[in-house]
Parts: C-alpha cells; sequence; structure tokens
C-alpha cells in the first residue's frame, strides 16, 4: 500500500480514543528467553487468557514467528486468527501502527520508527529489526494507506488520546536521550500534532517508577472519556513513586485539554511493590544486550496498564489487596463495561502488562 507523504492532520486525519468502538485487537506471541522466564511458557499462559479475554468482546489476530506458528494454532480459540509476522519480541503496543481515521470512516496507519526503546543509548534489546516491520505489515493487512517516520522515534505506549485533540505523554520518555535527542519539546510536540491530528499535548513529567520504557504514559495515566483521567496514586510518601504521581497530579490539575477542559482526575492505587523472586531471575537467559532481570529488582506495575475493549476493561492483577480496589474503581469508571481480571505477573515480568502486548484497530474504516 501506498506510502504517504503529507501528514494526518493536514488530510484531516485522527488518533480515536481507546474508547472508541475497535474492529478488532493485534497481539504478537511472547518466546524470547531473554526476556520471558522458562522458555517464555509462563508467559504465554498469560498471553492466551488475554486473548480470551479480549477475544470474548472483539476479534483477535495473533501474529507469531514461524517457529511457534503451529503450537499457537492449537493454543488460541478457534475464531482467533493466528498469522505470521516476524518479530523480536511481542511489544505490538510499542513497534505496531498507530491507526488513525478521518470522518468519512478512512483508516490509515501511522508507522513510527521503532528503536526498542532508547536504542544504542538505553535500548532493552538488539537488534529490533523486525520489530520496526511491525506496523507497516498491520498496514498491508488491514490494506491502508501509511505514514512513516523514518526520522522520528516513537512507542504507541508512550502516547494516549483523547479522540478529541488532546494527546498525553511523560517529559520522562518523550525527552529522553535514546529517542529524539536533537528535537526540542516543541519540536516533538509539533510533531505528535501533526501525525495524531492533535492541538495540545499534556506533558506528566514522570511514569511510573523503575519503568524500563522511560516510564510510558501508558503505565501511569490513561483517559477513561474525553475530561476524564485516571492516574496511578500511592498514599505512601516513603515510596519512589509518591513524588512522580503527586508531580502528575499538580501538572493535571493545573491543565486543561484541548476543548479547554479542566480535566477530572481519578486515582487509582498502585499495587504493592512487586520483586523479581530469585527463581524468577535464574528462569531468565542472561544474553549481552539485553536487559537483565535481577532478583529482587522491583517491577513497574500499575493497574493503569489496562486495555480498553468494546464492553470490557481488560485489567492486569497482581494477587494484592489492591486488585479489588482496581476492580471497583474501574466499575465505577466504566459503568458501561464489564471488567475482565487477568492475573498478569508473568507479563509484568516481561517489563510490561496488558495494554502494551495490545494494539486495537479502530471500527469505522473504509
Ligand atoms: O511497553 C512496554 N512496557 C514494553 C517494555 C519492553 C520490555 C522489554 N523487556
Amino acid at each position: 500500500m501506498k506510502k504517504l507523504n503529507t501528514t494526518p492532520i493536514k488530510d484531516g486525519f485522527r488518533m480515536p480514543g481507546e474508547f472508541e468502538k475497535h474492529s478488532h485487537t493485534y497481539i504478537l506471541w511472547p518466546e524470547r528467553t531473554d526476556n520471558w522466564r522458562l522458555g517464555a511458557k509462563p508467559a504465554q499462559e498469560a498471553f492466551i487468557n488475554v486473548i480470551k479475554a479480549i477475544n470474548k468482546y472483539e476479534p483477535v489476530i495473533v501474529g507469531v514467528n514461524d517457529t511457534q506458528y503451529e503450537n499457537v494454532l492449537g493454543l488460541v480459540p478457534e475464531n482467533v486468527k493466528v498469522i505470521e509476522m516476524s518479530n523480536n519480541d511481542s511489544w505490538i503496543r510499542d513497534c505496531g501502527a498507530t491507526f488513525v481515521v478521518n470522518d468519512e470512516g478512512i483508516m490509515r496507519g501511522v508507522d513510527w520508527n521503532f528503536n526498542a526503546w532508547g536504542g544504542l543509548v538505553d535500548g532493552l534489546y538488539f537488534p529490533w529489526d523486525k520489530d520496526d516491520k511491525i506496523a507497516s505489515k498491520m498496514c498491508e493487512l488491514e490494506g491502508v494507506k501509511r505514514y512513516r517516520l523514518d526520522d522520528f522515534v516513537l512507542e504507541g505506549g508512550s502516547i494516549h488520546s483523547d479522540g478529541e485533540g488532546t494527546i498525553m505523554v511523560t517529559e520522562e520518555c518523550l525527552l529522553s536521550e535514546g529517542r529524539n535527542p536533537s528535537l526540542s519539546k516543541e519540536e516533538i510536540e509539533k510533531k505528535l500534532c501533526d501525525y495524531l491530528g492533535a492541538s495540545k499535548v499534556l506533558w506528566i513529567p514522570e511514569g511510573i517508577y523503575n519503568d524500563e520504557t522511560n516510564g510510558h504514559v501508558d503505565n501511569m495515566c490513561n483517559f477513561v472519556r474525553p475530561g476524564v483521567v485516571v492516574l496511578a496514586w500511592t498514599d505512601d510518601e516513603s515510596d519512589p513513586q509518591y513524588e512522580r504521581s503527586k508531580k502528575a497530579l499538580e501538572y493535571l490539575e493545573n491543565e486543561v485539554d484541548a476543548k479547554g477542559r479542566k480535566l477530572e482526575i481519578h486515582k487509582l492505587l498502585i499495587p504493592n511493590p512487586v520483586l523479581i523472586t530469585k527463581e524468577e531471575s535464574l528462569g531468565v537467559d542472561a544474553v549481552d544486550g539485553t536487559l537483565p532481570r535481577n532478583e529482587n529488582d522491583r517491577m513497574a506495575a500499575s493497574y493503569v496498564n489496562y486495555y480498553t475493549v468494546n464492553g470490557a476493561i481488560i485489567l492486569p492483577i497482581f494477587n494484592d489487596p489492591h486488585d479489588e480496589l482496581a476492580i471497583k474503581k474501574l466499575s465505577e469508571l466504566y459503568p458501561d463495561r464489564q471488567i475482565e481480571t487477568v492475573y498478569a505477573r508473568e507479563i509484568l515480568l516481561g517489563g510490561g502488562n496488558i495494554h502494551c502486548i495490545t494494539q486495537q484497530v479502530p471500527y469505522k474504516h473504509k
């Protein structure tokens, strides 16, 4: 399909909110043993649970490397499509296409430059060439035109859109050394607005403590709907997360969105610190160039990394006392959606969570 040399904003396209209706969801299958413990088998079980939960509400397409093709066919429900899609790892939120739509219901894809969360500065693995081709393959499969940005690094987990002109990011991530060090904050903001069809960027200072993505916003804050956000929170002032969440709250309280609305902010308590056990650490292959998984390292656990699908919220839980509070809070915030929980420790151990392993395709497109 055609590669475009214009921009979505010039062409009248915008990134919908995730809460808008989807056509289907893409997932990539986990298998690399230097990121997923025990040959990725526990993570694969968790991914299957996520696939099944989403599949109750909308179709799912699973992209797999050729080595896993037959295995996955035998594991997923019959109506889930399995396609061969070479990849370096399974974070399709980050390497996949960001789809944009116009008022006539036409869809296009934005294909950002992907460098594994920081390239040779502080990237998480090498190489990442197969991942960088995922967005283009998704556009081919969807039969939509594509905007490719060779000169701008971005991951889908580092942006949220309210669908009405507001984009939310963190400074920690978007201004990090390993992404676009030659661009100023203003230049980055212009790229976001041009390619997401937006007019306002909310710059939250930092993300979740110890998040290896340099603080992706999708672990920290999300739009429930335009004008309403959830923010990862802790009341424990001795937790390094406290100052991060407090700064975000103060920032958001003093901002307005693209439509000039004050934001309604809801706090979502994080679980108790999740530390890697010795057994978990020993289960991961040590490979030069891949971020190691060390015993007692704290993982970036947050309920905000949930995925919004048609009619439901797919919520990571951790067998933690805060699980129930998260379920209650999200049930109140999303009265028209079911809360589907998936025990997600094994996904978290890989460095992300349910939102990071999913990518939605908007419903209305030609
Ligand atoms: O979006 C994410 N949280 C992905 C993290 C990548 C982890 C690689 N180990």
